[in-house]
């Protein structure tokens, strides 16, 4: 499973790019203007790394809120700061059951996660949602959309949602939303659901870091443009038609038949397991439970057949790979020499005065010195 690749990529702050904004959880040399209104005590200093480590390990929600904000700064103080606090935390992380909701726009992920979220903390599970939206820093008024349409999931005291980090390309929204994951673990959180938009690459990396892929679908919508032709079905670990409710409910049945007869002719996203269409309504609650049952089940029949295991052990090697990959290029469009000789390079080749590989040649050249 591969990070979507973007030039440029800020993975560490090579280049110093633009950092979040914002900063609500008040770390220093991150402009508050005005953000996250005049709360007391809004400009709080950083603090110790055996702080967050004991306060996250503790549950303590304020600590790892603020952990995660350091977790999401582009600073060069800060990424080595959270590193450490990481490194002491990895032994407390691991132990969550990691979900990924995808689906495209406005198919109900958010309702879904509402429901589906309130009933497992009912349940005693304590529930950490994250969301994974490389587009979120153009459209910050989403996010507080989400907040309101998870209203009573975010007042549970089981319960705790965090925004997607905003800014920059999706390999370190990527990165900064993994590293969030394992903290969300070290705090305590047994069950963490990350929802995705189902319009681009964010799923595929998404898939690349959950357990259960669950992918929401509409009945009666373009299939492509619900991403059967994008192969987002073959990612999938279940199917779930929504708004299977009032007149809906007869399309979502028969929409649910027709997926199951498609899915028996393709390979399965996870050896050993069939992925099936299901159908619920996030308002009614009817098939929200049935859900739960599926991803038990498959987390039973994975874990024996040692398929669990396997997964993730294969993601944390594509996410070392992937992180070198995004290190290297961000080095290498950051080096001085490569940088003042790549637009004169650039035209070379695109006038066809230079074939590609000797401008490559030439530019790696320059930055090996
Ligand atoms: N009837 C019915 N409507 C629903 C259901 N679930 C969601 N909706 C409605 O569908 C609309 C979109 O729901 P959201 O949960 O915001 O969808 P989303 O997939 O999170 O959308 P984005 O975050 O914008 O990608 C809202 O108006 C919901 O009230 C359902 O089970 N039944
Ligand atoms: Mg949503």
């Amino acid at each position: 499973m591969s990070l979507g690749r973007q030039p440029n990529d800020e993975i560490f702050a090579v280049s110093v790019m633009g950092g979040v904004k914002g900063g609500h959880d008040g770390l220093p040399g991150q402009s508050s203007g005005g953000g996250g209104g005049a709360s007391p005590g809004a400009r709080r200093r950083r603090l110790a790394t055996e702080d967050y480590v004991a306060g996250v390990a503790a549950g303590d929600r304020t600590i790892l809120a603020r952990a995660i904000t350091l977790i999401e700064s582009n600073a060069a103080g800060h990424i080595a700061q959270a590193q450490e606090v990481l490194q002491a935390l990895l032994p407390r992380t691991g132990n969550a059951l990691r979900i990924g909701v995808t689906g495209v726009p406005g198919v109900g992920k958010s309702t879904f996660i509402e429901s589906f979220g309130h009933m497992l903390c009912e349940a005693g599970h304590k529930v950490a949602v994250l969301a994974v939206d490389p587009s979120s820093s153009l459209t910050r008024g989403s996010i507080l959309g989400d907040k309101t349409r998870m209203e009573l999931l975010s007042r549970h005291a089981n319960a705790y949602i965090r925004p997607s980090p905003t800014g920059g390309s999706l390999g370190g929204v990527a990165r900064k939303s993994r590293e969030t994951m394992l903290l969300c673990e070290a705090a305590g959180f047994d069950v963490i659901l990350v929802e995705t938009v189902g319009v681009g690459q964010s799923e595929v990396t998404v898939r690349g870091m959950v357990d259960f892929f669950l992918l929401l679908m509409l009945a009666g919508a373009g299939d492509e443009l619900q991403g059967i032709k994008k192969g987002i079905m073959e990612l999938a670990d279940a199917l779930v038609i929504t708004k299977a409710d009032g007149d809906n409910q007869a399309k979502a049945k028969g929409a649910q038949a027709d997926y199951n007869r498609a899915l028996h002719y393709m390979a399965p996203a996870t050896s050993g397991w069939r992925t099936r269409a299901y159908t619920c309504s996030s308002l009614s609650g009817e098939g929200i439970p049935a859900v739960w049952e599926v991803i038990q089940q498959f987390r039973s029949e994975t874990e024996a057949s040692g398929a669990f295991a396997e997964r993730r052990s294969a993601q944390a090697r594509d996410w070392v790979s992937s992180l070198i990959e995004d290190y290297l290029r961000s080095r290498f469009y950051a080096h001085p020499a490569v940088r003042n000789q790549m637009p004169a390079i650039e035209s070379a080749v695109v006038a066809g005065e230079l074939p590609v590989t000797a401008a490559v040649q030439q530019l790696v050249k320059l930055y090996e010195g």
